[in-house]
């Protein structure tokens, strides 16, 4: 057994993870207590990678136009196409759109062989949809995109502020390093600001549920009040910022007493007025946001507007201060190093950086070759799309992002994708949504496979390390990209063995010229040039600059208050108000994340334990609206607006504000009818970093008309036009072990006949019929062992399907298991309800059980049951069903008394 030290690939904490592994398969993952993300700790998400692997499901070999091929043969056929695409369009009709997944080095070599090579400013990412706002408020502020904070100043700070994030759920660890700080000095006060109540609100002394896009009202509210209740850092404003007087005005123009700014947002004056006061008395505060600040069509403003009372406060530069965002995948901060944004040239210099298009260009040059760089900035993501519309991108290389999924308005970019000319499309897993658009597919090496670095949110630079050799013909994507550069005729400039090689190479670029001669760049890491294979294996954990003043690396920014402006003051950024999300008949779609899968479910839905916490996609919406629209708890709904529809199950949330919903943006066409997000939202975006507003599209909602539903286990999915032709409305279907689950649902129930042949392909062994012609059970054998279960009803109902799934793998079913069969679950098992804790599958049930039992706090439940004692990703649930119990109880005593 060998033990490998590597990096998560999930978010952006960056976890440190040990695996335990042989040649062939990981065995166990733990936590690496001395990587200083994470001290040991990992989320259900983390300790659940090693069943994310193996051969199956994976991208194994090359395809042309449908056609598997040898690996050369592809690599051929991207350059002859590319080639000639280039000779008749022109390199401008070439696009690349790349991922915040990818490592550092498979980045570098991208944005080398695009922009400097190919010459084309068309190269954009994922992180568009994720960071681009962040990343524009950054640099309006400080002068480039540099994240203040580390991760100790969450636990020095004496006041947290979490906006638009769902902390617990997509930062877990951060969220139990918080957690843990709070136990330890319960005078660090949480505020969150979200409008929807989530699972972060359970360490929140203070939640303001405002309502969608409230977020400028309430912070330009701050800045008033701050210059108002003497919570100014006059001195600090006066030396180090500039751009004040403008902000605060503008802050000032809109009402600006507390009574107007709750009723704006929607929110209790009280709140707003404690928040205000704690915010303006706390000198360590800190403020973290994320996608609820960054994906708007102002994100970039929400993100100044945060900056803003930062600076005037001037709580910035110092431990437990400053304002915080948290990046979402786990090297969003590599891409932005390398400069992979279209708006980006490389190395945190932008087109127009004085002199950077020559020092990249000398950079880059070799004896043989001299790049030529465009000299203005390409299209952003969703005019990327739009340029492909009109046919003006001719050939478009995806690499490690899935964009029919996550691009908003997914049917036009389906279309696009449909109509370019050239797609190719580099993927490790085959239920990508995009692969259906490919005209030439590039398998690709994954997690546990590659080689590189990854930056974490706090700027920590990690190693990731492979330890088994890539499926099939899959290839590192740098690998692809040299291969591709050198039959373009560029392998001199793209001659690297070994990611170490090319680490080397953006380590001296970011060193190059990187002075008080030619204008200091913040991003420096070339104490790191010149490390060779060995030094790059060992490299610990680190976070940027790293540089001749700063060897070890730097936790904190700003600590002199000189900012990367020419001046080196910070600026504020006077900010308009928002507009107001006037709610009109249509709802207002809030769109976001889950905690048990990741992003297009391609690598989480790989884990049965996963799966099970939320099966079903789904629309949380309040109770009343849900009321007024006659929907029942766990009923179908359809939502609807003239881009798409979607289809999930109610989910009545008294945390969710009336007139909003919240769908998740996992599922997609590979595992249901019609659960993309992004179907639903729009093409707006911020005009100044062009990311879209993905938590803002207006929808109709309404219940679906079902009377049949049928829960279905097979060996495998069948055929989607089997299930289209039995007039089926809705089917998800779920990953287990050894079977598939189906949950399907009809207006019109399909004749039995029809459904055991397009299903089942015949009639079934063992069937039962209850006498009230609704209910229907059947299995399907052969030769002793569980080929296929069916129970249909007229609702949902519960069964075993972990106990079913194990049936299986049985070669001969007992006589006692064959009667159990069509209950669905075995003698002493009782459902478990939905999965609560996924690290020991601990369903509602039994937790409800123990809480009526007397087991009312988490020590207890976890003695009880295990639950909450391994990763610690479900306690905040828990203890909303806690605190549930407890209220219950307190209303029986209250009603006894
Ligand atoms: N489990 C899991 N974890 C993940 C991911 C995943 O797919 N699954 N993805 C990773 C990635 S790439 C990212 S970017 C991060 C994202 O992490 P988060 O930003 O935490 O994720 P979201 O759930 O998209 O949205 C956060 C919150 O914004 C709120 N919000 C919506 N509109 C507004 C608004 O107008 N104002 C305010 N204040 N809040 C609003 C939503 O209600 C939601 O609770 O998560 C990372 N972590
Ligand atoms: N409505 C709505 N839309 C959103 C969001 C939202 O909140 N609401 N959030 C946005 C955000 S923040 C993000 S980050 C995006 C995420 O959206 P995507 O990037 O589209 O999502 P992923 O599923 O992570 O896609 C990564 C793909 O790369 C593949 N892959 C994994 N490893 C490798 C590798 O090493 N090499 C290659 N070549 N491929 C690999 C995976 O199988 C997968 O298909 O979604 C955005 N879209
Ligand atoms: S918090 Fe979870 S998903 Fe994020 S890096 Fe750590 S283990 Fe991975
Ligand atoms: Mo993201």
């Amino acid at each position: 057994m060998i033990t490998t030290a590597t990096t998560c690939p999930y978010c952006g904490v960056g976890c440190g993870v040990l695996v335990q592994h042989d040649r062939q398969m990981p065995i166990a993952v733990s936590g690496d207590r001395a990587h200083p993300a994470n001290f040991g700790r990992l989320c259900v998400k983390g300790s659940a990678l090693h069943e994310t692997l193996g051969e199956h499901g994976r991208v194994l070999h090359p395809r042309v136009d449908g056609v598997e091929t040898r690996w050369d043969d592809a690599i051929d056929a991207v350059v002859t196409r590319l080639r000639a695409t280039i000779e008749r369009h022109g390199a401008e009709s070439v696009a690349g759109y790349l991922s915040g997944q990818l490592l550092t080095e498979d980045y570098y070599v991208a944005n080398k062989l695009f922009k400097g090579f190919i010459g084309t400013p068309h190269l954009d990412t994922n992180s568009r949809l994720c960071m681009a706002s962040a990343v524009a408020g950054h640099k309006r502020a400080f002068g480039a995109d540099a994240v203040p904070c580390c991760y100790e100043d969450l636990e020095q700070a004496r006041l947290l502020v979490i906006v638009g994030s769902n902390l617990a759920w997509n930062h877990p660890v951060l969220f139990q390093r918080v957690s843990e700080a709070k136990r330890r000095d319960p005078a660090l006060k949480v505020v969150v600001i979200d409008p929807r109540m989530t699972e972060t609100c359970e360490i929140a002394d203070l939640f303001l549920g405002l309502r969608t896009g409230g977020d400028i009202r309430l912070f330009n509210g701050l800045l008033a009040y701050l210059s108002r209740e003497d919570g100014l850092n006059r001195d600090f404003i006066r030396t180090h910022t500039e751009g004040f007087e403008e902000a605060l005005a503008e802050a000032q123009r809109a009402p600006d007493t507390v009574a107007e700014i709750a009723k704006a947002c929607g929110l209790a004056p009280t709140s707003v007025e404690t928040f205000y006061r704690w915010f303006a008395r706390e000198p360590r505060v800190v403020t973290l946001f994320s996608q609820g600040t960054n994906q708007s069509d102002r994100g970039t403003d929400r993100v100044n507007a945060i900056i803003n009372c930062h600076l005037a406060g001037g709580r910035i530069g110092y431990p437990g201060a400053g304002p915080f965002s948290i990046t979402g995948q786990p090297n969003a901060m590599g891409g932005r190093e390398v400069g992979g944004l279209a708006n980006q040239l490389a190395a945190h210099m932008d087109y127009h950086t004085p002199g950077a298009l020559e020092r990249v260009t000398r950079f880059w040059a070799t004896p043989a070759l001299t790049p030529r760089l465009p000299s203005a900035p390409g299209h952003k993501a969703v005019a990327l799309i739009e340029a492909l519309e009109r046919g003006e991108i001719q050939a478009l290389w995806v690499m490690a992002t899935n964009p029919a999924v996550s691009l908003p308005d997914s049917q036009r970019v389906r279309r696009a994708l449909e109509r370019c000319p050239l797609v190719i499309v580099s993927e490790a897993m085959e239920s990508a949504d995009t692969l259906a658009y490919a005209d030439i597919v590039l398998p690709a090496s994954s997690w546990a496979e590659k080689d590189g670095t990854v930056t974490n949110s706090e700027r920590r630079i990690s190693r990731q390390r492979g330890m088994l050799p890539p499926p099939g013909e899959a290839r590192h994507d740098w690998q692809a990209l040299c291969e591709v550069a050198a039959g373009l005729g560029y392998g001199d400039a793209f001659d690297y063995q070994a990611p170490w090689q090319i680490f080397d190479e953006h380590a001296r670029l970011s060193g190059f010229e990187n002075d008080d001669t030619h204008g200091r760049r913040l991003f420096d890491i070339s104490a790191l040039a010149g490390l060779d294979a060995a030094g790059y294996d060992a490299l610990a954990p680190i976070q940027w600059p790293v540089n001749a003043r700063a060897p070890h690396g730097t936790s904190r920014l700003f600590e002199d208050a000189r900012f990367a402006t020419p001046n080196h003051r910070a600026r504020l950024v006077p900010i308009v108000d928002e507009a107001d999300t006037a709610a009109d008949r249509d709802f207002i779609l809030n769109t976001g994340r889950i905690r048990d899968q990741w992003h297009t479910m391609t690598r989480t839905a790989r884990s049965t334990r996963l799966n099970r916490h939320r099966a079903e996609p789904f629309v949380e919406l309040h109770p009343d609206d849900a009321a007024a629209l006659k929907i029942r708890q766990d009923a179908l709904v359809r939502l609807d607006n003239p881009r798409g529809s979607f289809l999930g199950r109610a989910r009545l949330m008294p945390g969710q504000r009336r007139g909003e919903l919240f769908v998740p943006i996992h599922w997609n066409h590979h595992f249901t009818t019609a659960g993309l997000a992004s179907a639903l939202t729009e093409r707006r975006c911020d005009p100044i970093s062009g990311q879209p507003a993905s938590k803002s599209a207006r929808v109709r909602i309404m219940a679906l008309p079902t009377r049949w539903e049928a829960s279905v286990l097979l060996e495998r999915m069948p055929q989607r036009n089997r299930l289209a032709a039995l007039g089926i409305d809705y089917w998800t279907q779920t990953p287990l072990r050894r079977c598939v689950r189906l949950q399907l649902a009809a207006s019109v129930a399909p004749t039995r006949e029809a459904l055991f042949e397009a299903l089942f392909g015949g009639e079934p062994t063992l069937w039962s019929e209850p006498s009230d012609g609704i209910h229907f059970r059947a299995a399907w054998l052969e030769a002793g062992r569980l080929r296929g279960w069916l129970r249909v009803a007229p609702a949902p109902f519960e069964f075993d399907d972990d106990w079913l799934d194990l049936r299986f793998a049985d070669a001969s079913l007992e006589l006692d298991a064959r009667r159990r069969l069509l209950a669905g679950r075995g003698l002493d098992e009782r459902p478990q309800g939905r999965i609560i804790c996924s690290c020991h599958q601990v369903g509602q049930r039994p937790i409800q059980c123990a809480l009526e039992e007397g087991c009312l706090d988490i020590e207890a439940l976890g003695q009880r049951l295990r639950c909450g004692t391994q990763c610690g990703s479900c306690i905040p649930e828990l203890k909303r069903m806690i605190g549930q119990a407890n209220h219950a109880r307190e209303a029986d005593i209250s009603d006894a008394g």
